[in-house]
C-alpha cells in the first residue's frame, strides 16, 4: 500500500485527495493543516495516521484534547511540517497542498530527504522555481504536478521523453469576470469574485482566478516544471475548462488532455502515477458541451496576468515579489478593505519598488524578498487609508 503524507489536508485539494485515497486504499501516514483543528483531528482518527501537524501552534492544546487517548504524534508549526516532509522512513510520497509561501520549505525538505512530491502548492515553484528544480535534479526526486493544467501537460508528455516541446498551450477558464473591462470591475466585491464558473476551490485561488493571477502563477510554474522559455507558453482562454492544456511538438502535432473539470482526476494521476484506475468523478460527455471555445486573454484589463508574465521574463526574485504582493493584496480584498482593481495596482507597484533582478542563491534570499514585498503592500494600503 502506498504511504502518503498530506500537507494541507483540510483544504480543497487535501479533502479531494483523501476521497481519492478512500477509492484506492492509499495509506495516509501523516496529515497537516493550518487552522482547521477539528477537521484535522477527525481525519487523523479516520485514517489512523501516525502523525498530525497543526501549523497554527496556538491550536496545539485543542488538538491534544481532541486526540486524547489516540496513539498519534502531534507536531506544530513550520518545524512540524518540515519534520513530516523529511521523514523518508514513513512516507512514499508527500502531497503538498498547503496554501501560500508556507509550502516552499517543506518541499525543499522533502527533496533533501529524497521523497517524491505531488505538488499542489504554487508558491513552491513560483517563488523558488530555480532552487527547487535544481535541488530536485541533484537529489533525483520526482515532482508530480497536481494542478490540472500542469498535470495535463505531464500526461501529454508520457511516452514523449525524447521529443522536445515546441510550445505549451496553457488553458484558462477566464474566471467570473471574463469579457469585463476595467470600468466594469471598479465596484466588484469579494463575494462576486468568489463565484467561479467551473471549479470549486479555496478562496485565495478563486480570487486569483478572477484576477487571472492564477494563470500568471501557473505560467511561471510551467516554465520551471517543463523547462520552457516564457515565449514557448501560450495562454488561451477556454471557458468550458474541458481541455486542461496541450503540448505542441516539433511536427506541429498538438496533444491535449481533456476531462470534466474535477480536480480529483489530476490529483489521482499524481498519487497513483503511472497507473490509471477508475476515479471518483463522472466521465466527460463532449456532446453535453457541444461547443468548445478558445480566445485570447485581455492583458489590458487583467494586469495581474501581465505582471506575473513580466516577472518570470525578468526572472530572479521578481516572481517571489509578485507572489507575496498578491497574497497580501488578496487577503485585504477578501476583507473588502481594498478594491478588486487595487490588487493589480499593488502588485505592479511592488514590482517597481523592490529590486529583484538577482540570481536566487538560497531560501533565505527568497524569504527576504517575500517579506519586503509584503511590508511594502501593507504600507501602501495604510497610506491609502
Ligand atoms: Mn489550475
Amino acid at each position: 500500500m502506498k504511504k502518503i503524507a498530506v500537507l494541507g489536508s483540510t483544504g480543497s485539494i487535501g479533502t479531494q485527495a483523501l476521497e481519492v485515497a478512500d477509492a484506492h486504499d492509499l495509506q495516509i501516514t501523516a496529515l497537516a493543516a493550518c487552522h482547521q483543528v477539528e477537521r484535522l483531528a477527525q481525519q487523523a482518527k479516520k485514517y489512523h495516521s501516525s502523525c498530525v501537524c497543526i501549523y497554527d501552534a496556538s491550536q496545539a492544546e485543542k488538538l491534544k484534547e481532541l486526540l486524547a487517548g489516540e496513539k498519534i504524534e502531534i507536531l506544530t508549526g513550520m518545524d512540524g511540517l518540515c519534520a513530516i516532509a523529511s521523514d523518508s522512513g514513513s512516507h512514499d510520497m508527500i502531497l503538498n497542498s498547503v496554501v501560500g509561501m508556507v509550502g516552499l520549505l517543506p518541499t525543499l525538505k522533502a527533496i533533501a530527504a529524497g521523497i517524491p512530491i505531488a505538488l499542489a502548492n504554487k508558491e513552491t515553484l513560483v517563488a523558488g522555481g530555480s532552487l527547487v528544480m535544481e535541488h530536485a535534479k541533484q537529489n533525483n526526486v520526482k515532482i508530480y504536478p497536481v494542478d490540472s493544467e500542469h498535470s495535463a501537460v505531464f500526461q501529454c508528455l508520457q511516452g514523449n521523453a525524447q521529443n522536445k516541446i515546441r510550445k505549451m498551450i496553457l488553458t484558462a477558464s477566464g474566471g467570473p469576470f471574463f469579457g469585463k473591462k476595467k470600468e466594469d470591475l471598479k465596484h466588484v466585491r469579494a463575494a462576486d469574485a468568489l463565484k467561479h464558473p467551473n471549479w470549486t476551490m479555496g478562496s485565495k485561488i478563486t480570487i486569483d482566478s478572477a484576477t487571472l493571477m492564477n494563470k500568471g502563477l501557473e505560467f511561471i510554474e510551467a516554465k520551471w516544471l517543463f523547462d520552457l522559455a516564457p515565449e514557448q507558453i501560450e495562454i488561451v482562454i477556454h471557458r468550458q475548462s474541458v481541455l486542461h492544456s496541450a503540448v505542441e511538438f516539433e511536427d506541429y502535432a498538438v496533444i491535449g488532455q481533456m476531462g470534466v473539470p474535477d480536480m480529483k482526476i489530476p490529483i489521482q494521476y499524481a498519487l497513483l502515477y503511472p497507473d490509471r484506475k477508475p476515479c471518483p468523478t463522472k466521465p466527460l460527455s463532449l456532446t453535453d458541451y457541444g461547443t468548445l471555445t478558445f480566445e485570447k486573454p485581455d492583458f489590458e484589463t487583467f494586469t495581474c496576468l501581465r505582471c506575473a508574465m513580466d516577472a518570470i521574463k525578468t526572472g530572479g526574485l521578481y516572481p517571489a515579489i509578485v507572489n507575496a504582493a498578491n497574497e497580501v493584496a488578496v487577503s485585504y480584498f477578501l476583507r473588502n478593505e481594498i478594491s478588486f482593481l487595487q490588487i493589480g495596482e499593488l502588485v505592479e507597484a511592488a514590482m517597481q519598488a523592490i529590486p529583484g533582478e538577482y540570481e536566487i542563491r538560497d531560501y533565505a534570499e527568497i524569504l527576504e524578498a517575500d517579506t519586503k514585498a509584503r511590508e511594502f503592500v501593507r504600507k501602501q494600503i495604510r497610506n491609502l487609508a
